[in-house]
């Protein structure tokens, strides 16, 4: 048993550890998955224990414990630690870059873009320390004042996706750290090593032993987490499906739970646009990291003027874009992150030939015999999409993209909502009047103008409307809402019984 190494060695093979209480624990008894590296499957980069409910229920008491003292550390300080913690990921940027796409496969330039989010989100939520305003409010009685300030709630489950595996954690992490809670964190199974230089950083900012754990593994290991009776909250980033069931046990346990699911984002373009601008969005919109973002451009609603011209220049520029090992400085677009999500974008693109869209592009792997080994597809366009075909709705989360054709504003709008999800939304116009009609009309959480739908700032409320989320939003100051509870206190220094609604009235 070592308690300093994350890792341990046998046969060659890395085998990972849980974080629990600022320590590193093997288990002799633990089962084991692999992380394979999705650009190559012959690179198998460690074992992560899959761990079990005795596992987590360890890292729970941990958290329990640690939050007796956490909690009553002055916010500033809480946050002076998160803003070590930021400087931390900045020193370890590109090591960390290097590992994130080994893991996960999108390029260096974007894992780099994925930690600067963690870092800007701790710079942000460090000074929020020194804010956490309350209200003071006047009492409708004489010599007597209201105050209501912001509590922590305690321990806090964390289960988060592998695309962003430092910066959607960090989202929840960090904030909820300032707040004054402690965390156990279920990291997805497909980029748990990210996970390891997370609490490596967190504990060389400084935080105490506790305070944040690590507990990996799969489904199983989430819900015994989901169930615990110490956690009191569920902070969620994953599938639709998954969260729905979440929602629905926390709701049984009457846990407060946020969710950030699915999205078919739409971007718009218009006839009076600047194409080439609007040509330029759609590519990084769709096929960066690999189209595997929430927020990834899935539909593509071209005014009729346009359309010829616009599919025929996107086609040209998707079909040069170089799909290939994110490690490989000139690669554009990397891999999916694995064979079962490979083969369901697959499925979808036989479900879009059948329902007759026109496969304009893509649909297949690239024909370099170097990525063999990889779970590559080359960027793939869908054109004739109609709002009644499964393309159109369903989140595929992959680089296949949905174009359709429409012959006025109105139309586009109507198309666009014409969606279960209301993640993000784009559209591009230089008409002013226009822009102003989508922002109040597109149903998403999130409208971009002249820019593409991915590209969220960490200091912005984040989150969807409709199928994508639970009411809440992550990223700057409302964040905090979920992360907290409001105490309301009345300080009645009258020296008399005065009763509210009662001794005030004429
Ligand atoms: C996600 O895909 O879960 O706005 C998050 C964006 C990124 C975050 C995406 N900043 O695309």
């Amino acid at each position: 048993m070592n308690h300093y190494y994350n890792f341990y060695v046998i046969s060659s093979m890395k085998k990972f550890s849980n974080y629990i209480n600022g320590a590193w624990i093997h288990r002799s008894d633990s089962s084991f998955f692999q992380n394979i590296n999705p650009a190559d499957s012959l690179d198998i980069i460690g074992e992560f224990p899959e761990s079990n409910s005795s596992d987590i229920d360890d890292a729970v008491k941990a958290a329990q414990q640690a939050y007796k003292q956490w909690r009553l550390m002055p916010a500033p300080k809480r946050g002076n630690i998160i803003r070590k913690a930021g400087d931390i990921f900045e020193r370890r940027k590109e090591e960390l870059a290097r590992i994130m796409t080994r893991e996960m496969g999108k390029p260096v330039f974007e894992t780099k873009g994925d930690i600067q989010e963690a870092i800007d989100t701790c710079y942000y939520a460090a000074t929020e320390g020194r804010r956490l305003f309350g209200y003071t409010v006047p009492s409708e009685m004489d010599n007597k004042m209201n105050l209501s300030f912001r509590m922590p709630i305690g321990v806090c489950g964390i289960i988060t996706a592998w695309n962003f595996p430092i910066a959607v954690p960090s989202w929840k992490i960090i904030p909820a750290l300032v707040a004054g809670n402690t965390i156990v964190f279920k990291p997805s199974e497909d980029s748990p090593e990210s996970a390891i230089i997370f609490a490596e950083i967190l504990e060389e900012a400084g935080l105490p032993a506790g305070v944040f754990n690590v507990v990996f593994g799969k489904g199983d290991t989430g819900s015994a987490l989901v169930e615990h009776p110490d956690v009191k909250l569920i902070g969620f980033t994953g599938s639709t499906a998954t969260g729905k069931r979440i929602a629905m046990r926390c709701g049984e346990l009457n846990k407060k739970c946020s969710l950030e699911m699915g999205g078919k984002n739409p971007q718009i373009v218009l006839d009076d646009a600047d194409l080439d601008l609007a040509l330029n969005g759609v590519l990084w919109g769709a096929f960066g990291t690999t189209g595997q973002r929430c927020t990834a451009t899935s539909r593509l609603i071209l005014h009729e003027n346009i359309h010829d011209e616009f599919v025929q220049k996107l086609q040209a520029k998707a079909e040069k874009l170089r799909v290939g090992s994110g490690l490989d400085d000139t690669t554009e677009m990397g891999p999916v992150i694995n064979t079962k999500q490979f083969a369901k974008i697959k499925e979808y693109i036989e479900i879009g030939k059948n329902e007759g869209a026109t496969l304009l592009c893509g649909g297949v792997e690239p024909s370099d015999e170097t990525l063999k080994n990889g779970n590559f597809l080359l960027p793939t366009i869908f054109t004739n999409v109609t709002p009644q075909m499964r393309i159109f709705n369903e989140e595929i989360f992959g680089p296949v993209l949905s174009v359709s054709k429409v012959s006025s504003f109105e139309q586009a709008i109507e198309y666009a909502n014409h969606c279960a999800y209301g993640l993000s939304s784009s559209i591009f116009t230089k008409n002013v009047h226009v822009a102003f009609v989508a922002m109040r009309e597109l149903e998403a959480g999130i409208t971009y103008i002249n820019a593409p739908t991915i590209g969220a700032e960490a200091h912005m409320p984040f989150g969807g409307i409709k199928g994508t989320g639970n009411g809440h939003r992550e990223g700057g100051w409302t964040v905090f809402d979920i992360f907290t509870e409001w105490k309301t206190v009345y300080v009645d220094y009258s020296g008399q019984l005065q009763r509210a609604q009662i001794d005030n009235q004429e």
